[in-house]
Protein backbone atom coordinates (compact mmCIF):
# COMPACT_ATOMS: atom_id res chain seq x y z
CA UNK A 1 0.00 0.00 0.00
CA UNK A 2 0.85 3.77 -0.49
CA UNK A 3 1.91 5.27 2.49
CA UNK A 4 2.76 8.60 4.12
CA UNK A 5 0.48 11.71 4.01
CA UNK A 6 1.20 12.04 0.09
CA UNK A 7 0.80 8.68 -0.88
CA UNK A 8 -2.78 9.98 -3.55
CA UNK A 9 0.20 11.91 -5.72
CA UNK A 10 2.40 8.98 -6.85
CA UNK A 11 -1.22 6.56 -6.61
CA UNK A 12 -2.92 5.49 -9.64
CA UNK A 13 -6.93 5.87 -9.51
CA UNK A 14 -9.77 3.99 -11.04
CA UNK A 15 -13.19 4.58 -10.99
CA UNK A 16 -15.92 2.24 -10.72
CA UNK A 17 -19.48 2.99 -11.36
CA UNK A 18 -21.27 -0.01 -8.84
CA UNK A 19 -24.32 -0.47 -11.02
CA UNK A 20 -22.26 -1.87 -13.55
CA UNK A 21 -19.03 -3.35 -12.42
CA UNK A 22 -19.72 -7.07 -11.36
CA UNK A 23 -23.18 -8.16 -10.33
CA UNK A 24 -23.07 -11.54 -7.20
CA UNK A 25 -26.96 -12.23 -7.24
CA UNK A 26 -28.28 -12.05 -10.55
CA UNK A 27 -30.44 -8.84 -10.50
CA UNK A 28 -28.68 -7.55 -13.12
CA UNK A 29 -27.09 -5.00 -10.93
CA UNK A 30 -23.76 -4.48 -9.93
CA UNK A 31 -23.23 -4.88 -6.21
CA UNK A 32 -20.47 -4.74 -3.29
CA UNK A 33 -20.04 -8.21 -2.64
CA UNK A 34 -19.05 -8.32 -6.78
CA UNK A 35 -16.63 -5.43 -6.19
CA UNK A 36 -14.82 -7.62 -3.77
CA UNK A 37 -14.56 -10.26 -5.80
CA UNK A 38 -13.05 -8.37 -8.86
CA UNK A 39 -9.96 -6.73 -6.50
CA UNK A 40 -7.63 -9.45 -7.38
CA UNK A 41 -8.34 -7.99 -10.80
CA UNK A 42 -7.45 -4.47 -10.19
CA UNK A 43 -4.12 -5.42 -7.26
CA UNK A 44 -3.44 -8.65 -6.33
CA UNK A 45 0.40 -7.33 -5.94
CA UNK A 46 1.42 -8.90 -8.80
CA UNK A 47 1.71 -7.70 -12.63
CA UNK A 48 -0.66 -10.24 -13.81
CA UNK A 49 -3.30 -7.28 -12.36
CA UNK A 50 -3.65 -4.32 -13.45
CA UNK A 51 -2.37 -2.33 -10.98
CA UNK A 52 -4.50 0.05 -9.25
CA UNK A 53 -3.99 1.84 -6.37
CA UNK A 54 -6.88 3.54 -5.34
CA UNK A 55 -10.68 3.17 -6.13
CA UNK A 56 -12.93 6.00 -6.75
CA UNK A 57 -16.59 4.95 -6.10
CA UNK A 58 -19.49 6.51 -7.58
CA UNK A 59 -22.46 6.57 -4.32
CA UNK A 60 -23.77 3.32 -3.49
CA UNK A 61 -25.46 4.82 -0.18
CA UNK A 62 -29.23 4.51 0.05
CA UNK A 63 -30.64 6.08 -2.67
CA UNK A 64 -34.83 6.00 -4.61
CA UNK A 65 -32.18 6.08 -7.83
CA UNK A 66 -33.91 9.16 -9.63
CA UNK A 67 -30.38 9.86 -10.82
CA UNK A 68 -28.41 6.78 -9.81
CA UNK A 69 -27.27 7.49 -6.72
CA UNK A 70 -26.68 11.24 -7.26
CA UNK A 71 -29.70 11.61 -4.89
CA UNK A 72 -28.76 10.20 -1.56
CA UNK A 73 -31.63 9.38 0.87
CA UNK A 74 -29.68 8.05 3.60
CA UNK A 75 -25.67 9.17 3.78
CA UNK A 76 -24.07 7.04 6.25
CA UNK A 77 -26.19 3.61 4.97
CA UNK A 78 -25.36 1.46 1.82
CA UNK A 79 -28.49 0.43 -0.67
CA UNK A 80 -30.08 -2.39 -0.34
CA UNK A 81 -29.45 -3.20 -3.78
CA UNK A 82 -25.37 -2.70 -3.76
CA UNK A 83 -25.36 -4.74 -0.14
CA UNK A 84 -24.96 -3.74 3.33
CA UNK A 85 -22.91 -1.89 5.85
CA UNK A 86 -21.28 -5.32 6.76
CA UNK A 87 -20.31 -5.52 2.62
CA UNK A 88 -18.79 -2.06 3.19
CA UNK A 89 -16.42 -3.15 6.18
CA UNK A 90 -15.65 -5.99 4.35
CA UNK A 91 -14.42 -4.12 0.82
CA UNK A 92 -12.53 -1.91 2.94
CA UNK A 93 -10.65 -4.57 4.25
CA UNK A 94 -10.81 -6.63 1.32
CA UNK A 95 -9.23 -3.58 -0.64
CA UNK A 96 -6.80 -2.42 1.64
CA UNK A 97 -5.24 -5.83 1.76
CA UNK A 98 -4.12 -5.48 -1.43
CA UNK A 99 -2.82 -1.58 -0.76
CA UNK A 100 -6.26 -0.41 -2.57
CA UNK A 101 -6.95 2.52 -1.19
CA UNK A 102 -11.13 3.42 -1.20
CA UNK A 103 -12.49 7.13 -1.83
CA UNK A 104 -16.26 7.69 -1.51
CA UNK A 105 -18.53 10.01 -3.76
CA UNK A 106 -19.50 12.69 -1.04
CA UNK A 107 -22.89 14.18 -3.16
CA UNK A 108 -23.57 17.39 -0.41
CA UNK A 109 -24.97 19.82 -2.73
CA UNK A 110 -28.12 18.22 -2.95
CA UNK A 111 -29.89 15.20 -0.80
CA UNK A 112 -32.83 12.70 -2.56
CA UNK A 113 -36.18 14.34 -1.73
CA UNK A 114 -36.50 11.53 0.34
CA UNK A 115 -33.96 11.95 2.87
CA UNK A 116 -35.80 12.69 6.35
CA UNK A 117 -34.12 15.88 6.16
CA UNK A 118 -35.84 17.34 3.32
CA UNK A 119 -39.34 14.92 4.56
CA UNK A 120 -39.12 17.36 7.52
CA UNK A 121 -37.94 20.49 5.91
CA UNK A 122 -41.17 20.38 3.73
CA UNK A 123 -43.50 19.29 6.49
CA UNK A 124 -44.25 22.72 7.57
CA UNK A 125 -42.92 26.23 7.27
CA UNK A 126 -42.29 26.38 10.76
CA UNK A 127 -40.67 22.59 10.81
CA UNK A 128 -36.74 23.12 12.82
CA UNK A 129 -35.64 21.89 9.57
CA UNK A 130 -36.96 24.17 7.21
CA UNK A 131 -33.91 26.21 6.79
CA UNK A 132 -31.96 23.19 6.39
CA UNK A 133 -33.14 23.51 1.85
CA UNK A 134 -33.78 26.96 0.06
CA UNK A 135 -37.63 27.96 0.37
CA UNK A 136 -38.93 30.84 -1.18
CA UNK A 137 -42.50 32.34 -1.91
CA UNK A 138 -43.37 33.19 -5.28
CA UNK A 139 -43.18 36.54 -7.14
CA UNK A 140 -46.13 38.83 -7.92
CA UNK A 141 -49.81 37.85 -8.18
CA UNK A 142 -49.08 35.07 -10.52
CA UNK A 143 -46.32 33.65 -7.77
CA UNK A 144 -43.48 33.25 -10.45
CA UNK A 145 -40.46 31.15 -9.36
CA UNK A 146 -37.78 34.03 -6.69
CA UNK A 147 -35.72 33.93 -9.70
CA UNK A 148 -34.73 32.82 -13.23
CA UNK A 149 -31.88 30.35 -12.50
CA UNK A 150 -32.52 26.42 -14.38
CA UNK A 151 -30.83 23.42 -13.38
CA UNK A 152 -28.32 21.98 -14.84
CA UNK A 153 -30.64 19.11 -16.21
CA UNK A 154 -33.68 20.31 -18.23
CA UNK A 155 -36.29 23.19 -16.84
CA UNK A 156 -36.65 25.86 -13.35
CA UNK A 157 -34.53 25.45 -10.52
CA UNK A 158 -37.48 25.86 -8.47
CA UNK A 159 -40.31 23.79 -7.77
CA UNK A 160 -43.58 24.46 -6.14
CA UNK A 161 -44.85 22.78 -3.23
CA UNK A 162 -48.38 22.24 -2.80
CA UNK A 163 -49.04 21.63 0.82
CA UNK A 164 -46.68 25.27 2.19
CA UNK A 165 -47.01 26.97 -0.99
CA UNK A 166 -42.80 28.11 -1.16
CA UNK A 167 -40.60 27.09 -3.91
CA UNK A 168 -37.99 24.66 -3.35
CA UNK A 169 -34.40 25.38 -5.25
CA UNK A 170 -32.77 22.14 -7.08
CA UNK A 171 -29.50 22.16 -9.23
CA UNK A 172 -30.93 19.36 -10.67
CA UNK A 173 -33.85 16.78 -10.74
CA UNK A 174 -37.00 18.19 -8.49
CA UNK A 175 -35.88 15.17 -6.69
CA UNK A 176 -32.73 16.53 -5.71
CA UNK A 177 -33.37 19.20 -3.45
CA UNK A 178 -30.15 21.82 -2.22
CA UNK A 179 -29.20 21.54 0.94
CA UNK A 180 -28.70 25.06 2.26
CA UNK A 181 -25.17 25.38 2.90
CA UNK A 182 -25.75 28.83 4.69
CA UNK A 183 -27.22 26.91 7.66
CA UNK A 184 -24.50 25.90 9.94
CA UNK A 185 -26.78 22.53 11.12
CA UNK A 186 -26.12 21.68 7.50
CA UNK A 187 -22.61 21.89 8.08
CA UNK A 188 -22.56 20.02 11.40
CA UNK A 189 -24.94 17.20 9.72
CA UNK A 190 -22.40 16.65 6.76
CA UNK A 191 -19.45 17.00 8.76
CA UNK A 192 -21.03 14.36 10.73
CA UNK A 193 -21.25 11.80 7.50
CA UNK A 194 -17.39 12.74 6.63
CA UNK A 195 -16.23 11.67 9.93
CA UNK A 196 -18.51 8.99 9.61
CA UNK A 197 -16.57 7.11 6.76
CA UNK A 198 -13.02 8.47 7.50
CA UNK A 199 -13.57 6.10 10.61
CA UNK A 200 -14.86 3.59 8.97
CA UNK A 201 -11.80 3.18 6.83
CA UNK A 202 -12.62 5.71 4.25
CA UNK A 203 -8.90 7.08 2.62
CA UNK A 204 -11.21 10.22 1.37
CA UNK A 205 -14.28 11.60 -1.19
CA UNK A 206 -14.53 12.78 -4.22
CA UNK A 207 -16.92 15.74 -3.96
CA UNK A 208 -19.70 16.38 -6.09
CA UNK A 209 -20.40 19.40 -7.78
CA UNK A 210 -18.23 21.16 -5.29
CA UNK A 211 -18.37 24.32 -6.84
CA UNK A 212 -22.16 25.25 -6.20
CA UNK A 213 -22.66 24.24 -2.76
CA UNK A 214 -23.15 28.42 -1.82
CA UNK A 215 -25.65 30.16 -3.97
CA UNK A 216 -25.84 34.03 -3.60
CA UNK A 217 -27.75 34.90 -0.39
CA UNK A 218 -29.73 37.84 -2.54
CA UNK A 219 -30.61 35.11 -5.18
CA UNK A 220 -30.38 37.71 -7.93
CA UNK A 221 -31.45 36.57 -11.38
CA UNK A 222 -28.26 35.35 -13.68
CA UNK A 223 -28.01 37.48 -16.55
CA UNK A 224 -28.50 36.04 -20.46
CA UNK A 225 -25.82 34.70 -21.87
CA UNK A 226 -25.01 37.54 -24.10
CA UNK A 227 -24.25 39.58 -20.90
CA UNK A 228 -20.79 37.33 -21.13
CA UNK A 229 -17.98 40.51 -21.61
CA UNK A 230 -16.62 38.72 -24.48
CA UNK A 231 -19.85 37.71 -26.54
CA UNK A 232 -20.96 41.39 -25.90
CA UNK A 233 -18.02 43.08 -26.80
CA UNK A 234 -17.89 41.53 -30.31
CA UNK A 235 -21.96 42.54 -30.54
CA UNK A 236 -22.92 45.34 -32.68
CA UNK A 237 -25.64 47.69 -31.13
CA UNK A 238 -28.10 46.37 -33.16
CA UNK A 239 -27.51 42.77 -32.83
CA UNK A 240 -27.16 43.09 -29.09
CA UNK A 241 -30.64 44.45 -29.38
CA UNK A 242 -31.46 41.64 -31.87
CA UNK A 243 -30.39 39.11 -29.03
CA UNK A 244 -32.21 40.98 -26.25
CA UNK A 245 -35.01 40.83 -28.51
CA UNK A 246 -35.00 36.95 -29.50
CA UNK A 247 -34.17 36.34 -25.69
CA UNK A 248 -37.60 37.86 -23.89
CA UNK A 249 -39.52 37.01 -27.40
CA UNK A 250 -38.23 33.51 -27.47
CA UNK A 251 -37.39 33.02 -23.74
CA UNK A 252 -34.24 30.96 -24.17
CA UNK A 253 -33.45 30.83 -20.48
CA UNK A 254 -31.09 27.31 -20.69
CA UNK A 255 -28.73 30.26 -21.84
CA UNK A 256 -27.45 32.18 -19.69
CA UNK A 257 -24.87 33.09 -17.44
CA UNK A 258 -24.47 31.04 -14.25
CA UNK A 259 -22.96 34.34 -11.79
CA UNK A 260 -24.65 34.14 -9.05
CA UNK A 261 -25.74 29.82 -8.38
CA UNK A 262 -21.72 29.21 -8.62
CA UNK A 263 -18.89 30.08 -7.52
CA UNK A 264 -20.01 31.48 -4.83
CA UNK A 265 -16.65 32.71 -1.84
CA UNK A 266 -18.80 30.81 0.64
CA UNK A 267 -17.91 27.47 -0.58
CA UNK A 268 -14.10 28.17 -0.66
CA UNK A 269 -14.94 28.52 3.45
CA UNK A 270 -16.53 25.34 3.20
CA UNK A 271 -13.98 23.57 1.82
CA UNK A 272 -11.73 24.95 4.13
CA UNK A 273 -13.20 23.44 6.39
CA UNK A 274 -13.58 19.94 5.17
CA UNK A 275 -9.65 19.71 4.53
CA UNK A 276 -8.88 20.70 8.42
CA UNK A 277 -11.29 17.84 9.00
CA UNK A 278 -9.42 15.56 6.71
CA UNK A 279 -6.29 16.68 8.19
CA UNK A 280 -7.50 15.60 11.92
CA UNK A 281 -6.47 11.71 10.61
CA UNK A 282 -3.95 10.18 8.81
CA UNK A 283 -3.07 9.87 5.00
CA UNK A 284 -7.13 11.67 3.92
CA UNK A 285 -7.31 12.88 0.73
CA UNK A 286 -10.01 14.61 -1.85
CA UNK A 287 -10.56 15.32 -5.08
CA UNK A 288 -13.09 18.24 -6.67
CA UNK A 289 -15.86 17.56 -9.11
CA UNK A 290 -15.25 21.49 -10.58
CA UNK A 291 -17.12 22.74 -13.39
CA UNK A 292 -16.04 25.72 -15.03
CA UNK A 293 -14.77 26.59 -18.50
CA UNK A 294 -11.83 29.08 -16.56
CA UNK A 295 -9.42 26.60 -15.40
CA UNK A 296 -8.21 29.63 -12.90
CA UNK A 297 -11.32 28.86 -10.99
CA UNK A 298 -10.77 25.79 -11.18
CA UNK A 299 -7.32 26.36 -9.66
CA UNK A 300 -8.78 28.67 -7.02
CA UNK A 301 -9.93 25.63 -5.34
CA UNK A 302 -6.72 24.20 -4.27
CA UNK A 303 -6.65 27.16 -2.27
CA UNK A 304 -2.78 28.17 -1.27
CA UNK A 305 -2.03 24.59 -2.49
CA UNK A 306 -2.54 22.80 0.79
CA UNK A 307 -5.46 24.20 2.61
CA UNK A 308 -8.25 23.44 0.44
CA UNK A 309 -9.22 20.70 -2.01
CA UNK A 310 -6.16 18.10 -2.07
CA UNK A 311 -6.71 17.68 -6.25
CA UNK A 312 -9.26 19.25 -8.29
CA UNK A 313 -10.19 17.03 -11.64
CA UNK A 314 -8.93 19.23 -14.59
CA UNK A 315 -11.71 17.92 -17.35
CA UNK A 316 -10.04 19.73 -20.71
CA UNK A 317 -8.90 16.40 -21.98
CA UNK A 318 -12.64 15.67 -22.09
CA UNK A 319 -13.52 18.51 -24.89
CA UNK A 320 -9.96 18.25 -26.46
CA UNK A 321 -9.90 18.05 -30.06
CA UNK A 322 -7.36 15.46 -31.77
CA UNK A 323 -4.52 17.48 -31.89
CA UNK A 324 -1.09 17.40 -30.54
CA UNK A 325 -1.05 21.32 -29.74
CA UNK A 326 -4.02 21.01 -28.62
CA UNK A 327 -3.28 18.59 -25.59
CA UNK A 328 -0.02 20.19 -25.17
CA UNK A 329 -1.35 23.94 -24.76
CA UNK A 330 -4.08 22.16 -22.33
CA UNK A 331 -1.14 20.51 -20.16
CA UNK A 332 0.88 23.91 -20.37
CA UNK A 333 -1.46 26.22 -19.60
CA UNK A 334 -2.88 23.63 -16.17
CA UNK A 335 0.80 23.60 -15.26
CA UNK A 336 1.13 27.89 -15.32
CA UNK A 337 -2.09 28.32 -13.91
CA UNK A 338 -1.66 25.82 -10.09
CA UNK A 339 -0.92 27.57 -7.35
CA UNK A 340 3.12 25.60 -6.34
CA UNK A 341 2.08 23.42 -4.18
CA UNK A 342 -1.35 22.18 -6.34
CA UNK A 343 -1.17 18.66 -7.75
CA UNK A 344 -3.13 17.95 -11.35
CA UNK A 345 -5.40 15.36 -11.20
CA UNK A 346 -6.09 13.94 -15.13
CA UNK A 347 -9.21 12.41 -16.34
CA UNK A 348 -10.24 11.34 -19.76
CA UNK A 349 -13.52 9.55 -19.19
CA UNK A 350 -16.20 9.49 -16.32
CA UNK A 351 -19.53 8.32 -16.06
CA UNK A 352 -21.24 12.22 -17.15
CA UNK A 353 -19.51 11.78 -20.62
CA UNK A 354 -18.73 9.95 -23.62
CA UNK A 355 -16.07 7.52 -23.66
CA UNK A 356 -12.66 8.72 -24.76
CA UNK A 357 -12.22 5.88 -26.99
CA UNK A 358 -15.42 6.87 -28.82
CA UNK A 359 -15.23 10.59 -28.60
CA UNK A 360 -12.48 10.78 -31.20
CA UNK A 361 -14.43 9.16 -34.20
CA UNK A 362 -14.37 5.46 -32.95
CA UNK A 363 -13.46 4.10 -36.17
CA UNK A 364 -10.46 1.90 -37.47
CA UNK A 365 -7.92 3.88 -35.67
CA UNK A 366 -9.69 4.07 -32.14
CA UNK A 367 -7.35 1.51 -30.41
CA UNK A 368 -4.31 2.83 -31.40
CA UNK A 369 -5.44 6.15 -30.27
CA UNK A 370 -6.90 4.85 -27.17
CA UNK A 371 -3.06 3.39 -26.34
CA UNK A 372 -1.79 6.84 -26.95
CA UNK A 373 -3.88 8.47 -24.33
CA UNK A 374 -3.37 5.66 -22.06
CA UNK A 375 0.32 6.64 -22.50
CA UNK A 376 -0.41 10.21 -22.08
CA UNK A 377 -2.28 10.49 -18.58
CA UNK A 378 -0.17 7.76 -17.17
CA UNK A 379 2.90 9.61 -17.54
CA UNK A 380 1.95 13.16 -17.03
CA UNK A 381 2.35 15.14 -13.79
CA UNK A 382 -0.19 14.60 -11.50
CA UNK A 383 -2.59 11.86 -10.64
CA UNK A 384 -4.42 9.85 -13.24
CA UNK A 385 -8.12 8.64 -12.97
CA UNK A 386 -8.92 5.44 -14.95
CA UNK A 387 -12.63 4.91 -15.68
CA UNK A 388 -13.43 1.31 -15.54
CA UNK A 389 -13.81 -0.27 -19.22
CA UNK A 390 -11.39 2.37 -20.17
CA UNK A 391 -8.49 -0.75 -19.72
CA UNK A 392 -10.29 -2.76 -22.57
CA UNK A 393 -11.00 0.13 -24.38
CA UNK A 394 -14.94 -0.19 -23.99
CA UNK A 395 -17.03 2.01 -26.32
CA UNK A 396 -19.96 4.27 -25.86
CA UNK A 397 -23.18 1.99 -26.60
CA UNK A 398 -25.20 3.79 -28.79
CA UNK A 399 -28.99 2.77 -27.37
CA UNK A 400 -32.34 3.46 -28.45
CA UNK A 401 -34.89 5.51 -26.73
CA UNK A 402 -36.76 2.63 -24.71
CA UNK A 403 -33.20 1.34 -23.37
CA UNK A 404 -32.58 4.67 -21.54
CA UNK A 405 -32.52 4.85 -18.11
CA UNK A 406 -31.02 8.31 -17.48
CA UNK A 407 -33.59 11.32 -16.72
CA UNK A 408 -31.54 13.43 -18.55
CA UNK A 409 -31.05 11.43 -22.03
CA UNK A 410 -34.92 10.45 -22.01
CA UNK A 411 -36.01 14.43 -22.08
CA UNK A 412 -33.33 15.36 -24.53
CA UNK A 413 -33.30 12.35 -26.60
CA UNK A 414 -32.28 12.28 -30.14
CA UNK A 415 -30.90 15.43 -29.51
CA UNK A 416 -28.67 14.14 -26.30
CA UNK A 417 -29.02 10.32 -25.64
CA UNK A 418 -27.92 11.09 -22.17
CA UNK A 419 -25.41 8.94 -19.90
CA UNK A 420 -26.31 5.40 -20.32
CA UNK A 421 -24.03 5.22 -23.32
CA UNK A 422 -20.83 4.93 -20.85
CA UNK A 423 -22.20 3.31 -18.33
CA UNK A 424 -22.88 0.27 -19.34
CA UNK A 425 -21.64 -3.26 -17.36
CA UNK A 426 -17.87 -4.02 -17.20
CA UNK A 427 -17.10 -6.71 -20.29
CA UNK A 428 -15.71 -9.79 -17.96
CA UNK A 429 -16.02 -12.37 -21.03
CA UNK A 430 -18.01 -12.75 -24.49
CA UNK A 431 -20.08 -14.68 -22.62
CA UNK A 432 -24.33 -14.13 -22.56
CA UNK A 433 -23.90 -12.48 -19.47
CA UNK A 434 -20.28 -11.10 -20.07
CA UNK A 435 -19.48 -12.40 -16.92
CA UNK A 436 -21.33 -9.64 -15.17
CA UNK A 437 -24.19 -10.94 -14.21
CA UNK A 438 -26.50 -14.25 -14.72
CA UNK A 439 -29.51 -12.60 -15.21
CA UNK A 440 -30.37 -9.67 -17.33
CA UNK A 441 -28.13 -6.62 -17.28
CA UNK A 442 -29.44 -3.39 -16.44
CA UNK A 443 -28.09 -1.87 -19.37
CA UNK A 444 -26.96 -4.08 -22.84
CA UNK A 445 -23.21 -4.24 -23.43
CA UNK A 446 -21.00 -2.62 -25.66
CA UNK A 447 -20.37 -3.58 -29.84
CA UNK A 448 -17.42 -5.94 -30.65
CA UNK A 449 -18.02 -7.99 -27.30
CA UNK A 450 -15.56 -10.40 -28.51
CA UNK A 451 -12.76 -8.59 -28.26
CA UNK A 452 -13.38 -5.84 -25.90
CA UNK A 453 -13.52 -8.03 -22.84
CA UNK A 454 -11.07 -8.89 -20.17
CA UNK A 455 -10.77 -13.18 -20.27
CA UNK A 456 -9.79 -12.48 -24.33
CA UNK A 457 -7.15 -9.66 -23.64
CA UNK A 458 -5.76 -11.27 -20.85
CA UNK A 459 -4.86 -13.83 -23.21
CA UNK A 460 -3.50 -12.00 -26.13
CA UNK A 461 -0.14 -10.18 -24.56
CA UNK A 462 -0.72 -7.22 -27.48
CA UNK A 463 -4.08 -6.09 -25.99
CA UNK A 464 -4.99 -2.67 -24.79
CA UNK A 465 -5.21 -4.46 -21.63
CA UNK A 466 -1.75 -5.67 -21.54
CA UNK A 467 -0.42 -2.39 -22.55
CA UNK A 468 -2.15 -0.78 -19.19
CA UNK A 469 -1.32 -3.09 -16.94
CA UNK A 470 2.70 -2.81 -18.12
CA UNK A 471 2.79 0.76 -17.79
CA UNK A 472 1.05 1.17 -14.65
CA UNK A 473 3.78 -1.36 -13.02
CA UNK A 474 6.38 0.62 -14.99
CA UNK A 475 5.37 4.10 -13.76
CA UNK A 476 5.27 2.52 -9.75
CA UNK A 477 9.48 2.54 -10.71
CA UNK A 478 10.02 5.14 -12.16
CA UNK A 479 10.38 8.05 -9.98
CA UNK A 480 10.89 10.82 -12.16
CA UNK A 481 6.74 9.95 -13.65
CA UNK A 482 6.29 9.58 -9.74
CA UNK A 483 7.85 12.95 -8.65
CA UNK A 484 9.20 14.41 -11.83
CA UNK A 485 8.69 18.20 -13.13
CA UNK A 486 7.09 18.70 -16.77
CA UNK A 487 8.54 20.39 -19.54
CA UNK A 488 7.76 20.30 -23.11
CA UNK A 489 9.93 19.87 -26.02
CA UNK A 490 9.20 21.97 -29.16
CA UNK A 491 12.12 22.54 -30.85
CA UNK A 492 12.69 20.29 -33.97
CA UNK A 493 8.95 18.76 -33.53
CA UNK A 494 6.48 17.91 -35.84
CA UNK A 495 3.55 19.88 -35.26
CA UNK A 496 1.17 16.28 -35.04
CA UNK A 497 3.61 15.48 -32.12
CA UNK A 498 3.63 16.47 -28.50
CA UNK A 499 6.79 15.69 -26.45
CA UNK A 500 7.88 16.44 -22.80
CA UNK A 501 10.01 15.81 -20.10
CA UNK A 502 10.03 14.46 -16.75
CA UNK A 503 12.92 14.66 -14.71
CA UNK A 504 14.17 14.30 -11.36
CA UNK A 505 18.01 14.36 -9.93
CA UNK A 506 18.17 10.68 -10.45
CA UNK A 507 16.07 10.19 -13.55
CA UNK A 508 14.92 11.58 -17.10
CA UNK A 509 12.67 10.81 -18.62
CA UNK A 510 11.06 11.35 -22.69
CA UNK A 511 7.71 10.96 -23.68
CA UNK A 512 6.75 10.95 -27.32
CA UNK A 513 3.84 11.05 -28.74
CA UNK A 514 2.71 11.13 -32.28
CA UNK A 515 -0.92 12.05 -32.66
CA UNK A 516 -1.20 11.20 -36.77
CA UNK A 517 -2.00 8.60 -38.67
CA UNK A 518 1.43 8.56 -40.41
CA UNK A 519 5.00 7.81 -39.47
CA UNK A 520 6.21 10.64 -38.37
CA UNK A 521 10.56 11.35 -38.12
CA UNK A 522 11.39 13.35 -34.97
CA UNK A 523 15.09 15.39 -34.08
CA UNK A 524 15.36 15.58 -31.04
CA UNK A 525 17.70 18.37 -29.61
CA UNK A 526 21.33 17.58 -29.27
CA UNK A 527 21.27 17.63 -25.24
CA UNK A 528 18.59 15.10 -25.05
CA UNK A 529 20.23 11.58 -26.13
CA UNK A 530 17.02 8.79 -25.67
CA UNK A 531 19.00 5.67 -24.40
CA UNK A 532 16.57 3.10 -23.55
CA UNK A 533 13.31 2.50 -24.70
CA UNK A 534 11.01 1.37 -21.42
CA UNK A 535 7.83 0.48 -23.69
CA UNK A 536 6.38 1.74 -26.71
CA UNK A 537 2.28 1.64 -27.84
CA UNK A 538 3.45 -0.59 -30.51
CA UNK A 539 3.92 -3.93 -29.33
CA UNK A 540 6.24 -4.67 -31.93
CA UNK A 541 8.86 -2.24 -30.73
CA UNK A 542 10.79 -3.69 -28.07
CA UNK A 543 11.97 -2.28 -25.18
CA UNK A 544 15.49 -2.03 -24.79
CA UNK A 545 18.88 0.07 -25.58
CA UNK A 546 18.21 2.61 -27.77
CA UNK A 547 21.16 4.93 -29.55
CA UNK A 548 18.85 7.91 -30.45
CA UNK A 549 15.17 8.40 -31.68
CA UNK A 550 14.42 9.25 -35.11
CA UNK A 551 10.88 8.52 -35.67
CA UNK A 552 7.55 7.31 -34.16
CA UNK A 553 5.32 5.10 -36.24
CA UNK A 554 1.39 6.44 -36.77
CA UNK A 555 -0.04 6.86 -33.32
CA UNK A 556 2.92 5.60 -31.31
CA UNK A 557 3.61 6.60 -28.46
CA UNK A 558 6.94 5.95 -26.25
CA UNK A 559 8.24 6.19 -22.55
CA UNK A 560 11.97 6.65 -22.92
CA UNK A 561 15.16 6.81 -20.91
CA UNK A 562 17.37 9.55 -21.38
CA UNK A 563 21.07 9.54 -20.74
CA UNK A 564 21.67 11.91 -17.68
O1 LIG B 1 -22.32 16.04 -12.33
C1 LIG B 1 -22.35 17.42 -12.48
C2 LIG B 1 -22.91 17.96 -13.77
O2 LIG B 1 -23.50 19.01 -13.75
C3 LIG B 1 -22.73 17.36 -15.10
O3 LIG B 1 -21.62 16.58 -15.26
C4 LIG B 1 -23.97 16.71 -15.61
O4 LIG B 1 -24.03 15.37 -15.21
C5 LIG B 1 -24.05 16.75 -17.08
O5 LIG B 1 -23.95 18.06 -17.47
C6 LIG B 1 -25.35 16.17 -17.57
O6 LIG B 1 -25.71 16.70 -18.79
C7 LIG B 1 -22.38 15.46 -11.06
C8 LIG B 1 -22.36 13.95 -11.19
O7 LIG B 1 -21.13 13.55 -11.73
C9 LIG B 1 -23.55 13.53 -12.01
O8 LIG B 1 -23.54 12.15 -12.27
C10 LIG B 1 -24.78 13.91 -11.24
O9 LIG B 1 -25.93 13.64 -12.01
C11 LIG B 1 -24.78 15.39 -10.86
O10 LIG B 1 -23.53 15.83 -10.34
C12 LIG B 1 -25.79 15.64 -9.77
O11 LIG B 1 -25.37 15.06 -8.58
CA1 LIG C 1 -26.70 -7.44 -7.84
Amino acid sequence: MLTGKDWWKKAVFYQIYPRSFMDSNGDGIGDLPGIIEKLDYLNDGTQGSLGIDAIWFSPFFKSPEYDFGYDVSDYCDIDPRFGTLEDFDRLVAEAHRRGIRVMLDLVVNHTSHEHPWFKESRSSRDNPKRDWYIWRDGVGPRRRPPNNWRNNFFGPAWTWDEATQQYYLHSFLPQQPDLNWFNPEVRKAIEGVIRFWLERGADGFRLDVAHIYCKDEQLRSNPPFYRRPKIEERMSPGDRSLMMNLYTIFGLPEFQVKRYNQHHPETHRVLKRFRQILDEYPEKTSIGEILSEDPQVVASYYGNGNDELHMNFYFDFTHCRWKAGAFRRCVERWERLLPPEAWPAYTLSNHDIMRAISRYGGGEDADARARLLAMMLLTLRGTPFIYYGEEIGMKEVRLSRRQLKDPVGKKWYPFYPGRDGCRTPMQWDSGPGAGFTTGEPWLPFGPELERRNVAAQEKDPASLLNFYRKLIWLRKEQPALLEGSYRSVVEGIPDDCYLYLRETEEQRLLVALNFSSRRRNISLPSQLKASRMLISTDPRRAAGELDGLSELGPYEGCLISLNP
